[in-house]
């Protein structure tokens, strides 16, 4: 008796659970109502079996309990029960599976007057191209992909001149129209999902899979890596905001087009010099850091990093929180680069500065760091040598306690957290592993072994 009612009691509470429930599909913002409709009636399917399956096992529980003077007969088949369980099991997976085929179909089936806007995948980001006026992607070879040309844009190729280029994990798009997205990774798996979208699609290294959906709701959703296989895929965190036209059409004329980008000059040490007159004050006449200004080492560091850092400094994305007082300080020091001329043309004069290793401050142990350090190489590379393609600058022979201060300002959110901040809130992420103080210096005791980079 006990146990009947318990599992009564079971069928109620997962009922009443399942309508109360606090987690439930998020409000949707695409035309994929269809979507939920199927979610729905597999709710349906399932909890009817449930309630029907669990009713009869209380129910028999409490008709045939055990009485002295009854006896169980033995009845091995029944044709006519089994013929009425086989038609009803059979109705029921039908229902289960064929809405599911109907919303396939029109998933894969893209209206012709859709937009198309690439969405590339790569470890650890996301980053968008749009066929700019005359409509067409222009031709693309992975093979082409080096730091200058991240998306691998073929030059000869005239189609891809007015391609807008969006590094950065925004995309925008317009309201109320239509639009195919085309999924291509430059690495590994990954997977493209927007939950308030319901559209979800893994990216393939080698071919272009696609969806399409038509935005209903303006706003600002997350676009998440949900690829479970492989490392670090919860860090790549993007958003698409969904603009009203005339806003749409703002923010896509102020990116640049692939023709845009073969025109960016690549900075002029000659000028530079002059400029880094007063940058030397605190970093020193040969960027070798001083830890009394608290100033890093900038020779050896790459010029894709230091030209990010110092624009990012400028708008505010870094060195602008309270919490931050020497972010703070190089954030005024920027106000002397007046553009972004400016910025690259200093960049290349600290690129002529000699890069001998920053002298070692700290005593931890090393061996300690290398375990946590395998994580940080996927971006930054056995060696601490830097990666461009991850965004991840050089940490090897860099100043040890500058490392210090930026892991624990990515940890505490001064650095990194600022909405705008592209790349910084993966360091943010990768930070929450580094549980005390101690963890943190023995990691920078174990990048300070590492061999000098090239
Ligand atoms: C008043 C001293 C001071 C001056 C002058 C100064 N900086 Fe800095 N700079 C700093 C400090 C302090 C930091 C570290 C900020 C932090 O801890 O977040 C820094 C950080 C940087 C970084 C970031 C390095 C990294 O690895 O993230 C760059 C790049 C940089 N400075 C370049 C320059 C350039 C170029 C100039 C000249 C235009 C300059 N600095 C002038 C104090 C200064
Ligand atoms: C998912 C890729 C990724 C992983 C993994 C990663 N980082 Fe980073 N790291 C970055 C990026 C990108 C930046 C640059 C952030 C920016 O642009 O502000 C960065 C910046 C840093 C900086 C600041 C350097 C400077 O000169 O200011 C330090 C220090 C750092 N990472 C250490 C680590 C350590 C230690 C680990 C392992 C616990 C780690 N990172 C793991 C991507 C990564
Ligand atoms: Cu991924």
């Amino acid at each position: 008796m006990a146990i009947a009612i318990a599992v009564v009691i079971l069928i109620i509470g997962s009922v009443l659970f399942h309508f109360w429930s606090p987690w439930w599909l998020t409000p949707i913002a695409s035309n994929w109502g269809m979507i939920d409709d199927t979610i729905n009636l597999t709710f349906a399917v399932t909890g009817f079996v449930f309630v029907a399956v669990n009713g009869f096992l209380a129910y028999v529980i409490i008709r045939y309990r055990h009485r002295d003077d009854k006896r169980a007969t033995y009845e091995p088949e029944n044709k006519k029960l089994e013929w009425w369980l086989i038609g009803l099991t059979t109705v029921g997976v039908a229902a289960l599976l064929a809405p599911g085929l109907v919303v396939w179909a029109k998933l894969v089936d893209v209206p012709e007057d859709a937009a198309q806007v690439e969405v590339v995948g790569q470890q650890w980001h996301w980053s968008f191209r749009y066929p700019g006026a005359d409509g067409v992607l222009g031709k693309v070879n992975s093979r082409l992909v080096n730091e200058d040309n991240p998306f691998g844009m073929n030059p000869d190729d005239p189609a891809g001149r007015d391609d807008i280029l969006v590094r950065g994990n925004e995309l925008r798009l317009p309201l109320d129209e239509p639009v195919k997205l085309l999924l291509r990774s430059k690495d590994v798996l990954h997977n493209f999902a927007v939950a308030q979208f319901r559209v979800k699609m893994d990216l393939v290294p080698g071919m272009v899979p696609y969806l399409w959906f038509t935005p209903t709701r303006t706003g600002k959703f997350d676009i998440l890596c949900e690829e479970l296989c492989g490392l670090g895929h919860f860090a790549m965190r993007g958003h698409v905001v969904i603009d009203e036209r005339d806003d749409y059409e703002a923010w896509l004329s102020k990116q640049v087009t692939f023709a845009d980008t073969l025109k960016q000059t690549k900075g002029d040490a000659v000028a530079g010099k002059i400029l880094y007159g007063t940058c030397a004050s605190c970093h020193g006449q040969g960027g070798q850091g001083n830890v009394a200004l608290n100033a890093p080492k900038l020779s050896g560091q790459s010029g894709w990093y230091m030209t990010g850092q110092l624009k990012n400094f400028k708008s505010g994305v870094r060195g602008a929180d309270e919490n931050d007082p020497y972010g703070q300080q190089m954030a005024q020091m920027t106000a002397l680069l007046y553009d972004d001329k400016a910025i690259s043309d200093v960049a290349a004069y600290i690129r002529t500065l000699p890069d001998t290793p920053a002298p070692t401050t700290l005593e931890s142990a090393a061996a300690k760091g290398a375990q946590i350090y395998s994580t940080c190489a996927a971006c930054h590379g056995s060696n601490g040598q830097g990666i461009s393609a991850m965004n991840a600058p050089r940490l090897a022979g860099m100043s040890d306690w500058y490392l210090v201060t930026q892991l624990n300002n990515f940890k505490a959110g001064v650095r990194g957290s600022h909405e705008q901040d592209k790349y910084g809130p993966q360091m943010l992420l990768m930070t929450s592993m580094l549980k005390n103080e101690q963890m943190v210096t023995d990691l920078v005791a174990y990048i300070n072994t590492l061999g000098k980079p090239e």
